[in-house]
């Protein structure tokens, strides 16, 4: 396995190139052009930049996370050949620099969600939470109202502000899509893609729903065993994989997460893995990535990982917020790097053992 840390460019990550190349149990960065929306093509000089910003810090560009999706490709409108036929060429652009990762997720109009992005603890630390309660007394169209608030001013991945403006179209343009539809245009989308992942050898890998349940009554596909195994059956390609976020799937207690790792061998390209603590149902709030700390055996993934043959890019997922940092919900320096400290621990005893 290869460790790495997601990095968000210097413009807008409060973590450094310098300190993420001191953590040392890191080998390489997952990036993106942050400034990129959806279903627009990425040029091949601008992924070479930022290729050249990483590899100028002595660390390597492992992979991008994410070059997202249109909505017109999930919902399936007539536009969506053309956003298809740029994301073609972002991809041939990326295999061109040499970029053989693509994360990816499939969900409606939101990606991840939480009531709340600082949840205090009794050690004084903050960490992410999940409380389906609260979530109901939301308006979905209101959801951006405080979040420049909650993020401590940085811009959270799948929460641009862009996003802000067409929450009502979008909402109505998702009303005929139910989760059939969505399966059936996420196989569309992959089908049409998969020459070019081929032709470079670009591995695929789709981040499940977080959480692992509809929410604002949109439909979501990538919620646990059943979906995973029906999305790869569905294109056989190797190159059609997944993103093992175990946090993701780890909201829903009933996926067991050894059992998905087995039943997807060969086909987890990505690896996410933080621990989470369930507090009730439809509640959970994210731990650090101790087992002890949350409701999961991190021993036993790292294990299945292993066992399994994964010899994927893997990074440590939202740490908790340490140390008085200010950064990005869940992506502050200290808590993941002590998670990929952790996890190369783990990691090693397999290999040795
Ligand atoms: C949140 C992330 C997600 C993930 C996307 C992948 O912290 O795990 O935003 O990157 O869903 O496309």
């Amino acid at each position: 396995m290869k460790m790495t840390m997601r990095y968000y460019g210097k413009e807008y990550d409060s973590v450094t190139l310098e300190q993420l190349r001191q953590i040392r149990y890191v080998e390489g960065l997952i990036s993106t052009l942050y400034y990129k929306q959806a279903g627009e093509k990425w040029e091949r000089g601008e992924i070479a930049a930022l290729k050249k910003e990483i590899t100028d810090a002595g660390l390597e560009l492992s992979g991008i996370e994410s070059v997202n999706i249109h909505d017109a490709i999930k919902i399936g409108t007539p536009e969506r050949d053309m956003y298809i036929e740029n994301y073609i060429e972002t991809l041939e652009n990326l295999g061109e620099e040499g970029i053989d990762l693509v994360c990816y997720n499939f969900m409606p109009v939101f990606d991840w969600t939480r009531s709340n992005l600082a949840k205090p603890r009794p050690d004084g630390s903050t960490v992410l939470a999940y409380d389906q309660k609260e979530i109901d007394k939301i308006d979905p169209e209101k959801i951006f109202e405080n979040i420049d608030k909650m993020s401590n001013g940085f811009i959270m991945p799948g929460w641009e502000p862009e996003r802000l403006s067409k929450i009502k179209e979008l909402f109505e343009a998702y009303a005929a899509v139910d989760a059939d539809k969505l399966f059936d245009n996420l196989v569309y989308f992959l089908n049409a893609i998969m020459p070019v992942c081929e032709k470079y050898g670009i591995k695929m890998a789709i981040h499940p729903d977080d959480p692992s349940w509809s929410v604002f009554g949109l439909p979501r596909i990538i919620t646990g065993k059943e979906g995973l195994l029906k999305l790869i059956n569905a294109v056989p390609s190797v190159y059609n994989g997944v993103t093992l976020c175990t946090g993701s799937l780890g909201s829903n207690p009933g996926n067991d997460l050894v059992d998905i790792i087995h039943a997807l061998k060969g086909r987890i390209h990505f690896a996410h893995v933080r621990n989470i603590k369930h507090t009730g149902p439809g509640q959970f709030e994210e731990a650090c990535h101790l087992s002890a700390d949350g409701s999961y055996d991190m021993a036993a993934i790292v294990k299945a990982l292993y066992e399994t043959g994964f010899d994927g890019v893997i990074r440590p997922d939202h740490g908790r917020m340490l140390w008085g940092e200010k950064a990005m919900p869940g992506y502050g320096l200290y808590d993941r790097a002590l998670g990929a400290a952790y996890l190369c621990g783990l990691w090693e005893m397999m290999v040795k053992d």
